[in-house]
């Protein structure tokens, strides 16, 4: 049993340090632990840090693509060196490394094929109140929305399957925690939490400047992965509100116009018609978002076949190169 721990970086060479230190190497029920550091495009010494630290695997994106497309550089290379289960931690030190152990258990025991590590945000001394209460809201609106219950949902610290990390394809240009648990409750991959330490504060979130920044960008994640995984839902719901609005303006128009008053109300008629239409129309892009929708199911379905095929290639191509080698090794022996 391989686990990956990999660790998105963006000018992290002060705390990356702490951050590999405190990463268990040895946990009972795992053959191999490697870590794998994705520098996205730092300005910083943070790749040569990893690299005296003896971290495994470096990838470096040549400029800064943000933190969501460094997860997915992540869980590709993940996949590549064989890893069975894959943590994600940041490089800030936020999370206690320690907890690794704790976090994959749900996994070892078959019990979960994702786990969110549970930062317990109501007990962290260096959280706000603001911080604390928009994170109980936002894991409230996230769980309900996605069908899949946890407790803190924007936290980066969790572990998932190989299967998993094979299934999920990571579209946000921002950060991944949102969507991530949207396609699990899509996708219906069995969730779990689990309560995890958080480190003291090393340093403020550059994710997010501030709380309305983070609120903003919560938001549209949510409303534009939910429209993208769910569509006909959302537009039905859309669809809905607006034809109700429309409908009962031109019910006010009828009631006033069968009780003979109907000239002095002729614009709700206008009004309620052009708010149906929109209602209308709004089903109609719902059908045709639903329609793209199946087509995503089925690009999804080939993107996990052509992953597995990659993989199986890379596998041979190796075999073969090893062959190779021992084939020279051979003929230079007999010579
Ligand atoms: N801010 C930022 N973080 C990135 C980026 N790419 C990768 N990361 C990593 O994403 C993780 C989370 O970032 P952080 O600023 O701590 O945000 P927080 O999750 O709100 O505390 C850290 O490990 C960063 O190094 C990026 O473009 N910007
Ligand atoms: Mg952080």
């Amino acid at each position: 049993m391989k686990l990956v721990v990999q660790i998105p970086c963006f000018n992290e060479e002060k705390t990356l340090p702490q951050t590999i230190a405190d990463i268990p190497r040895k946990i009972a029920g795992i053959d191999q632990v490697e870590i794998l550091v994705v520098d996205d495009g730092s300005s910083d010494a943070t790749s040569r840090v990893a690299e005296e630290l003896g971290v495994e695997h470096i990838i470096r994106h040549p400029g800064n693509r943000g933190l969501a497309a460094s997860f997915q550089t992540a869980i590709d290379a993940a996949l590549r060196l064989g890893a069975d289960i894959i943590v994600n931690t940041d490089g800030d030190n936020q999370y206690c490394g320690a907890d690794i152990p704790k976090l994959i258990q749900p996994i070892l025991e078959a019990k979960a094929e994702v786990v969110v590590g549970d930062r317990e945000v109501m007990k962290v001394s260096h959280f706000g109140p603001g911080k604390k209460l928009l994170s109980r809201i936002g894991s409230f609106v996230v769980s309900t929305v996605s069908g899949v219950e946890i407790p803190d949902a924007v936290s980066g610290f969790r572990a998932f399957t190989r299967q998993a990390a094979l299934e999920l394809n990571i579209v946000s240009s921002f950060s991944y925690t949102i969507e991530m648990l949207l396609q699990c409750g899509r996708k219906n991959l069995l969730v779990t939490s689990v309560p995890v330490g958080v480190n003291g504060k090393l340093r403020s979130s550059r994710l997010f400047r501030s709380i309305p920044q983070f609120i903003f960008y919560s938001v549209s994640t949510l409303l534009r992965i939910y429209s993208m995984i769910r569509p006909l839902r959302f537009f039905l719901f859309l669809g809905g509100i607006f034809s109700l609005i429309g409908l009962s303006a031109i019910i006010r128009f009828l009631f006033f116009y069968l009780t003979g008053d109907g000239g002095g109300h002729i614009q709700s008629l206008v009004i309620g018609g052009s708010v149906l239409m929109i209602g209308v129309m709004t089903f109609l892009i719902g059908l045709l978002a639903d329609l793209i929708a199946f087509n995503r199911q089925l690009i999804e379905g080939v993107l996990l076949r052509s992953k597995n095929i990659d993989m199986e290639m890379e596998k041979l191509h190796k075999k073969v190169d090893q062959l190779v080698v021992a084939q020279k090794d051979i003929s230079s022996e007999s010579k």
